[in-house]
């Protein structure tokens, strides 16, 4: 069995959330957890497929899902949520809305200059050559967080050591 809980990844576009998320999932699953993803890339195409990314928009997409999050948790899953979600004061609202005891903040620290030059999917270039407005970490902000419960960057690994290392935080806090 398991305890419910959000694991709210937070960080660049390119840090490595979602591959991360995905490992983990599958950890979890093999652990016998029951699991639910949030990704913020998927969530845009369908329940927030009207918002863009001007600060008023993030802020109504970290609403809806912190929601959907909140839901999810009381029904008993362990939900894993993907989203920028850049500032402070949003993910602070997520954690107030699915309760502090069941909400895990989890900052995937890769830095700005590892992200661009990943650029799968060749955003970065895009708002380099402005064509995208409003990028995360070239001209719009990233307030990191200052107190994370779980804080990773590329010392700790590849994803899948990463995925590792959320397991064991878990495991050793009694959340499975
Ligand atoms: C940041 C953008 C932007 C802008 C499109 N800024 O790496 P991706 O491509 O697959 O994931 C990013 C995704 C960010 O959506 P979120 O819902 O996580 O953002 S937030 O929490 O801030 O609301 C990126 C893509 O959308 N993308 N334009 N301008 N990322």
């Amino acid at each position: 069995g398991h305890r419910p809980v959000v694991l709210w990844f937070t960080g660049l576009s390119g840090a490595g959330k979602s591959t991360i998320a995905d490992k983990l999932e599958q950890k979890l699953y093999a652990a016998g957890c029951r699991t639910m993803t949030l990704d913020g890339d998927n969530i845009r195409h369908g329940l927030c497929r009207d918002l863009g990314f001007t600060a008023a928009d993030r802020v109504e997409n970290i609403r809806r899902v912190g929601h959907v999050a909140q839901l999810m948790v009381d029904a008993g899953l362990v939900v894993l949520v993907s989203m920028i979600s850049p500032y402070r004061e949003d993910r602070d609202m997520a954690r107030a809305m699915v309760g502090d005891g069941e909400f895990v903040e989890i900052f995937i620290d890769t830095p700005l200059a590892i992200c661009e030059a990943r650029d799968p999917k060749g955003l970065y270039a895009k708002a380099r050559a402005g064509r995208l407005p409003n990028f995360t970490g070239l001209d719009s902000p990233y307030e990191r967080p200052v107190t994370p419960d779980i804080h990773l960057t590329p010392a700790d690994g590849d994803e899948e050591t990463q995925a590792s290392k959320i397991i064991e935080w878990l495991r050793y806090r009694g959340f499975f």
